[in-house]
């Protein structure tokens, strides 16, 4: 996946948020129709007259429904839903990647929660401003040449981060992927952890094992590492939610994959198993357009993300992940169904990776006027103004005090991180519990004592034993 260079936007570009035109858009499955049930049943065509197409694709055939034909609806809760794709251009060293779209429409509103109250929403913000100014923090404090490796960014996703952690109860799970750090805020690590971590401090969550935010807490907070291995926490998590339903609880297991990630075959199995058991795994597909230098459009041909979930059987929803309500909305309903046992669900969470896939990439091959399209939605900014100037939950002055709250503690967790002692050779835990043995921890169970039954019919007989053998 090679870098490619910004290209240089022409002057009729820059008049016009019209962007050039673009070879022929490869064909895509069709968008399905809204409604507002997340059950991925099949409809019958003959009683869906409002369809306009097949799911094949076929108009001519969605135009005379056809009782063969089988449709399935993806509730999509999105405010706008933009139209654009991004090609490849050009050849040889001047390859590079263009949009074709219209991106001058307004940033939509942020919309109501169905759940969130005043204090609710508040608090989703300031976790979302503390994400933002520690990973400003992290940026500065690798150009300092502080940090041990790089430093992975969630600009632009703070609200999926945040507002999908919240969701989760204390006896839910969350595995957090490297944009997700403020899943890891909300989840009860602070700040100056994750900058210990990244600096490698004697004291940070690893004791300088290791760095970024690869660290959880199994004991406390209930936070599994993040696995670098895209898709795995996928299996991970389902495995969590099975340990509990064998101590006879049923809980939620957040975790996170991305436009890239989810065409791993790992992400298949562990989904469909999940479904397959009705645990409850709760997947949010991050769906930020790029998977390092590829563009959605170069990974899968399918419209969205969340149409997937049809092929496991589950529910799956789309929302705007630039709007912390309605995230929040999707991850609470998907964990409350999770804790009713009634399985997974795929909430596909659209915006845009803000960064380079890594603080070492400048991003200079995504088209600019992308970047502008969503600089215009930054979750933040509007997600402040729906709370200071609609919805009247915070004054002018309130907001001013809670932004100053969130510096002074970045501010003292930093100075607190860096003050922090590098591991000591003598004294170091660096060497230490690198492999698993007696003394390291103890596995117990949290929920309860494991109760495996054998489903009726199940056991093995002397005859399936035999078959087995052969
Ligand atoms: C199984 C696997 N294949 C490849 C990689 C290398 N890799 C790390 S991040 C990345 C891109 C991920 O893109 P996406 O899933 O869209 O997540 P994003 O970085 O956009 O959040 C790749 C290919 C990996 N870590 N694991
Ligand atoms: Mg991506």
């Amino acid at each position: 996946m090679a870098d490619k260079k910004r290209p240089n936007s022409s002057s009729s570009d820059k008049k016009s948020n019209k962007v050039p035109l673009a070879p022929p858009a490869p064909s895509k499955t069709p968008a399905p129709d809204e409604q507002a049930d997340g059950s991925p049943k099949p409809t019958d065509t003959n009683a869906d007259k409002s369809s306009k197409q097949s799911r094949n694709g076929n108009q001519a055939q969605a135009a005379k429904p056809d009782a063969s034909v089988r449709t399935y609806n993806i509730p999509d809760y999105r405010l706008e839903k933009p139209e654009f794709r991004i090609f490849m251009s050009g050849e040889g060293s001047n390859v590079e990647y263009r949009i074709e779209g219209d991106l001058s429409a307004a940033a939509p509103p942020i919309r109501e929660s169905k759940y969130l109250s005043r204090e609710q929403s508040i608090e989703i913000y300031r976790w979302m401003l503390l994400n933002r100014r520690m990973e400003v923090a992290l940026e500065n404090l690798y150009k300092q040449g502080k940090v041990v490796g790089g430093v992975y960014f969630g600009l632009g996703q703070e609200g999926c981060s945040c507002a999908s952690a919240y969701a989760l109860g204390e006896d839910d799970w969350l595995g957090p992927m490297i944009r997700n750090q403020g899943a890891m805020l909300v989840r009860g690590f602070t700040a100056a952890d994750i900058m210990r971590q990244y600096m490698a401090k004697g004291d940070s969550p690893t004791w300088g094992r290791d760095a970024s935010s690869h660290f959880g807490d199994f004991q406390k907070r209930n936070v599994c590492a993040p696995i670098s291995m895209l898709g795995e926490l996928i299996g991970v998590m389902t495995g969590v939610c099975l340990g509990a339903r064998l101590q006879g609880k049923n809980v939620a297991g957040l975790t996170y994959v991305g436009d890239g990630g989810q065409s791993t075959g790992v992400t298949y199995e562990s989904l469909n198993f999940a479904a397959v058991q009705n645990l409850g795994l709760v997947l949010v597909v991050e769906n930020n357009l790029w998977g390092y230098s590829t563009p959605a459009d170069m990974q899968f041909r399918v419209k969205d993300l969340a149409e997937r979930a049809i092929a496991y059987g589950i529910p799956g929803v789309i929302v705007d992940g630039t709007d912390p309500c309605q995230v929040y909305d999707a991850t609470h309903e998907a964990c409350e169904r999770a804790r009713r046992g009634e399985g997974p669900t795929m909430i596909e969470a659209k915006m845009m990776r803000m960064k380079g896939h890594a603080i070492h990439d400048a991003a200079q091959y995504v088209p600019a006027k992308l970047f502008e399209y969503w600089r215009e939605r930054d979750p933040i900014a509007r997600f402040e103004k729906y709370l200071v100037n609609e919805k009247k939950w915070l004054t002018a002055a309130e907001n001013e005090k809670l932004i100053e709250g969130v510096e002074r503690e970045l501010e003292a967790d930093r100075d607190a991180a860096v003050a922090s002692p590098m591991p000591d050779p003598a004294t170091d835990k660096t060497h230490q519990g690198v492999y698993c043995d007696p003394s390291c921890h103890e596995i117990k169970p949290k929920y309860g004592a494991v109760v495996a039954k054998l489903r009726e019919g199940a056991g093995p007989t002397a005859v399936e034993a035999a078959v087995h053998l052969k």
